[in-house]
């Protein structure tokens, strides 16, 4: 079929790409979330834009398991700080703990539980391919991570504040939400508003210059 692209004029990619960044920008993870809820349809649409991403033989590999209800964010919580005590407990490298201590975290994780959602997002190492054959899924992580990104921007866009949370190992997320061995838990996307006053570290970008050379 004939691509359907849409060509800018220069200034119009210019302005684009300069507005793009600058809301970007204003992205911050949170860690402190109210109990107010997501309108309906935001979350839903938001996935719908991670799953535009690009990805291995268009197989797309990934699943995004939602929590909303209390008793299912209970029991994350509960099995996230087990894993979390662990690691600030000892698992953790030294060195690790001292690179993550100026962003203040520990085990205690009550957002898990007072966030109105968690979307947990599941990598697949096998699938059914185009005419319903099982293949094995192709470049999983980067499509993963290329739609958790979209994702991430998509839910930014929609005025909503996210938190990627990372518990190791996550395989209590497949007994949760009842999800097959060949799906592998990527991370937990934590959703909602900022409690009133949330306070985030103060911490900068890298420069153009530290992150890219043009050649
Ligand atoms: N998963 C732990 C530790 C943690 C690790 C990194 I790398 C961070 O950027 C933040 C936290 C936790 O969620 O506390």
């Amino acid at each position: 079929m004939l691509l359907n692209f849409h060509y800018h004029t220069e200034i119009e990619s210019q302005q684009f790409a300069r507005d793009f960044y600058q809301h970007l920008a204003k992205r911050r993870t949170v860690r402190d979330f109210a109990e107010t809820p997501i309108p309906e349809g935001v979350i839903e649409n938001c996935i719908l834009a991670a799953g535009t991403a690009p990805n291995g033989a268009n197989l797309q590999p990934w699943h995004f398991a939602v929590a909303q209800s209390h008793a299912i964010k209970k029991q994350i919580r509960e099995a996230a700080e087990a894993e979390e005590r662990e690691f600030y407990g000892g698992r953790a490298p030294q060195e690790w703990l001292d690179t993550l201590a100026h962003l203040g975290t520990d085990a205690h994780k009550p957002f898990l539980e007072k966030a109105p959602a968690l979307i947990a997002i599941f990598q697949k190492s096998r699938d059914t391919d185009h005419e319903g054959k099982e293949t094995k899924t192709y470049y999983p992580k980067e499509s993963v991570g290329i739609a958790t990104g979209f994702l991430i921007a998509a839910l930014h866009n929609a005025g909503i504040a996210t938190l990627t949370h990372t518990p190791s190992p996550m395989n209590f997320l497949n007994e949760i939400f009842e999800r097959p061995k060949h799906e592998k838990p990527f991370l937990l996307l934590v959703c909602g508003y900022p409690e009133q006053g949330c306070e985030v570290p103060d911490i900068s970008k890298k420069s153009l210059d530290q992150v890219s050379s043009f050649h």
